[in-house]
């Protein structure tokens, strides 16, 4: 099955969909094993795989082993493109369309097609929209655009329906990884009523509760990072998982 059908098939069967972002950078190689693990049996859908920079070592042996822990899928979240590799099952392929800067809207895609067929991998093509949040976080900097001002819902959602007619799969409002304020509840809101196709969310989800207010606002698929960095925050992932899997009964 495609990766994007799978995402389809749960977000319809549990209401939403957790994707936990593994950042080679952060995630040392000791940890890959026993976080996976947790991730696995605390009911996590997936795993996006990118950095912002990449400083340490080699994305293909970062993904072979956390390969080696899971079956669940691993989608390439890319911060550039050296983050390609052919072990993935799939790859976001991001186009910061609340940007103006045409290299981040399809100069690198023109560089990096060939090499994602070449891999091949799943493209799932997504529309990026970066929302401002309280810092400016590394994605703002590195994609050298301005965010979607955050009291500013209408221009989110008249940009994610842009990227819905110019086809794209899924619209993904960013925070920023570490975010100090997540993506407005009420802009997830006004984007999920402007286009039909799913919203992912993430930057800044720290807590299950608040990761239940974007589903109830209308996300189809949560991610987040930064909290399990702290290993003593493992033991949440379960919560993260059934605040999102809304169609599921609670476990007691
Ligand atoms: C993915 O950038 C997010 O969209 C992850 O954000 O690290 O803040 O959870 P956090």
């Amino acid at each position: 099955m495609k990766i994007y059908d799978y995402l389809l098939n749960t977000i319809r069967s549990k209401g939403a969909a957790y994707l936990v972002l593994l950042d080679p950078d952060k995630l040392s190689n000791s940890k890959i094993t026993p976080f996976i693990r947790h991730c696995k049996k605390s009911g996590v859908d997936g795993f996006l795989i990118g950095g912002s920079l990449m400083m340490s070592g080699d994305l293909d042996s970062f993904i072979e082993n956390v390969k080696v822990e899971t079956a669940l899928p691993l989608i390439i979240f890319p911060g550039s493109i050296n983050q390609i590799s052919p072990l993935a099952d799939a790859i976001l392929f991001l186009s910061v369309i609340s940007g103006r800067n045409s290299e981040h809207l399809i100069g690198k895609h023109v560089t990096a097609s060939p090499l994602i067929k070449r891999a091949k991998i799943e493209p799932i093509s997504t529309g990026y929209i970066l929302i401002e949040s309280g810092v400016t976080t590394t994605a703002v900097y590195m994609s050298g655009s301005l965010p979607v001002p955050r009291n500013k819902p209408e221009i989110a959602a008249a940009t994610a329906l842009a990227g819905e007619y110019l086809g794209m799969k899924f619209i993904y409002l960013e925070a920023g990884s570490g975010a100090q304020d997540s993506v407005p509840d009420e802009m997830v809101k006004a984007v999920s009523e402007e286009c039909s196709i799913p919203i992912i969310v993430g930057g800044g989800i720290r807590t299950p509760q608040l990761a239940r207010k974007k589903v109830d606002s209308g996300a189809s698929i949560i991610v987040t990072g930064n909290f399990f960095e702290d290993e003593n925050n493992w033991d949440m992932i379960k919560d993260f998982a059934s605040a999102i899997h809304h169609k599921l009964p609670i476990e007691v």
